[in-house]
């Protein structure tokens, strides 16, 4: 069976589960306690050396990155699922924009939004930038592509990731107007995948709630983040 040990606010962490609950894979949810410097401990460093969140235990088998842990996930559990398509192409431009996430538009997130809401980092013009370059990237592959989805017709891992990671905008009401395709997809996906989207859900709910109000990290002394002054 698998553990998956994830926080229910974090992108990553709300992807995999929400893969696993679609597909019907058994799992334990493990919530992390990140707020209270789990991730800092000899215990989770066993988990994954770069004490971040999400991993999965899969009797034994420990694997982070929710990008490695989705694919994981597909092959050895859906294989045949159009989640994550089998033809060579179709795949590539899935994986692709997997990359693209995790590589670019959420570490562009990430850094602008999200550090600033849980961290002592300002929010600065040059961070907002970034954000705005990495959705005008987004619009022009939607814009190539001409699809419905991120890389097709049809809903694959890449959406799950990407609207996930979107859910961090909605929260901090960045405004997607100035990106119309991006805002559709975004749109669709929640319209067209509700059963996945009651987890994306919550984890907006409680970062917009962070954003008002900062949870409670006194506990924790991070390694490399500034923390907020009480
Ligand atoms: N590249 C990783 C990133 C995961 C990630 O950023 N997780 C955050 C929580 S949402 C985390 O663990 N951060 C640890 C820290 O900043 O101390 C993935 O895609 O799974």
């Amino acid at each position: 069976m698998i553990t998956l040990h994830a926080l229910t606010d974090g992108p990553p962490s709300v992807a995999v589960r929400i893969l696993l609950e679609h597909l019907k894979v058994p799992y334990v949810f493990r919530y992390v306690k990140y707020y209270e410097g789990e991730t800092l401990t000899d215990d989770f460093w066993k988990l994954n050396p770069q004490r971040e969140i999400p991993v999965i235990d899969d009797n034994g088998f420990l694997l982070s990155e929710h990008v490695a842990i989705m694919q994981y996930i597909c092959d050895k559990y859906a294989p045949k699922s159009s989640l994550y398509p089998v033809e060579a192409r179709h795949r590539a431009i899935v994986n692709q924009r997997l990359c693209f996430n995790t590589s670019f538009f959420y570490s562009a997130i990430a850094a602008a939004i999200v550090a600033p809401i849980f961290f002592d980092y300002p929010q600065t013009e040059q961070g907002i930038k970034r954000v705005h370059n990495v959705l005008g990237v987004f619009e022009e592959y939607m814009k190539r592509l001409g699809k419905k989805y991120v890389a097709g017709d049809t809903v694959t891992i890449a959406d799950i990731s990407l609207a996930c990671s979107s859910t961090v905008l909605e929260a901090a009401r960045f405004d997607l107007s100035l990106y119309p395709l991006v805002k559709k997809w975004y749109e669709t996906f929640k319209n067209e995948n509700k059963e996945m989207w009651i987890y994306a859900q919550k984890a907006l709910d409680e970062v917009a709630n962070y954003a008002v109000s900062p949870p409670d990290m006194s506990k924790m002394v991070h390694p490399i983040h500034p923390m907020k002054k009480k």
